[in-house]
């Protein structure tokens, strides 16, 4: 489990062009910036980052650099940051986003045209689109158990990575930015109220899936396809709403809670 920073420890090179506490809103076109190393796990609060106790990876398998840039309450950095702790990938990350450093500079703008977050820098160059960073994350460092090297499994794998962000990205995307974002411009009930039955029909998919499985959403191991998924979850547990009870879900969430790079870097305190 994450504990307090100890200074002078080892693991921790926390490293900042600004001088800004975590968990403060930066100033237009500041960075909070920090760096991770292998050995151990140390969480330094909201805006922080963390670190794998296997975070050597990157080094063995030849990765030298990964710059994560997007901010910690972006389900789709979390996805990424998920996915660098399950194969143990040291990483930096650096606040940008909304409430934090704009996306709309042309700074940033250079790096993705979509304005948008994640944004990854590697050797190999920079990109965006999380699940195609985690592809290529994985790929990369060659783990075959997130994302199978054959056809037919990895199209299975893919299959519910494409299926979140689409179909489900799509049911619940009024109804969160209502409900949870508290967004002005989407408190239209009645639209409120056809994204959530929405949600909940494409919910109700995952649960008979994960009821059928038994364990994971792409069969009896864990694969990229729960990592999206598994922030998915988190994201309808943790909306303010009356779900319905779906067993098969609850218990994939447990199971993936017990997970050491889901705590330490998944962010589910975020919705
Ligand atoms: N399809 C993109 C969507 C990325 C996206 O929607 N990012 C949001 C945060 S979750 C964003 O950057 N919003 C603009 C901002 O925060 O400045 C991906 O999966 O990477």
């Amino acid at each position: 489990m994450p504990g307090p920073i100890r200074k002078g420890s080892k693991c921790w090179i926390p490293t900042t062009r600004i001088s800004v506490p975590a968990g403060r809103p930066l100033a237009m076109g500041a960075v909070r910036r920090c760096r991770f190393r292998a050995g151990g796990s140390q969480a330094i609060g909201a805006g922080g980052c963390y670190t794998s106790g296997r975070s050597v990876a990157n080094r063995r398998k030849g990765m030298r650099m990964l710059t994560v840039l997007g901010k910690l309450p972006s389900i789709n950095v979390r996805k990424v940051l998920w996915t660098a702790g399950e194969i143990g990938l040291a990483y930096e990350r650096e606040d940008w986003g909304l409430g934090f450093a704009s996306t709309r500079s042309a700074d940033f703008l250079a790096l993705n045209p979509n304005g948008q977050v994640p944004v990854v820098r590697t050797e190999d160059g920079v990109l965006w689109e999380s699940n195609s960073i985690c592809r290529y994350l994985a790929h990369r460092q060659g783990r075959h158990d997130l994302l199978p090297a054959d056809a037919w499994g990895r199209a299975r794998v893919e299959r519910w990575m494409d299926w979140q962000a689409t179909d489900l990205n799509g049911a619940w995307r009024y109804a969160f930015l209502g409900l949870a974002r508290r967004n002005p411009a989407f408190q239209d009930r009645a639209a409120i109220g056809d994204s959530l039955r929405a949600w909940t029909g494409k919910m109700e998919i995952l649960d008979r899936q994960l009821a059928a499985t038994g364990a994971f959403v792409a069969g009896n191991a864990f694969t990229l396809a729960d990592v999206v998924i598994g922030l998915s979850v988190n994201r309808w547990l943790k909306t303010p709403v009356e779900r319905p009870a779906l067993p098969a879900v609850a218990a994939y969430f447990a199971r993936l809670s017990l997970r050491p790079a889901f705590r330490e870097h998944a962010h589910p305190e975020e919705v």
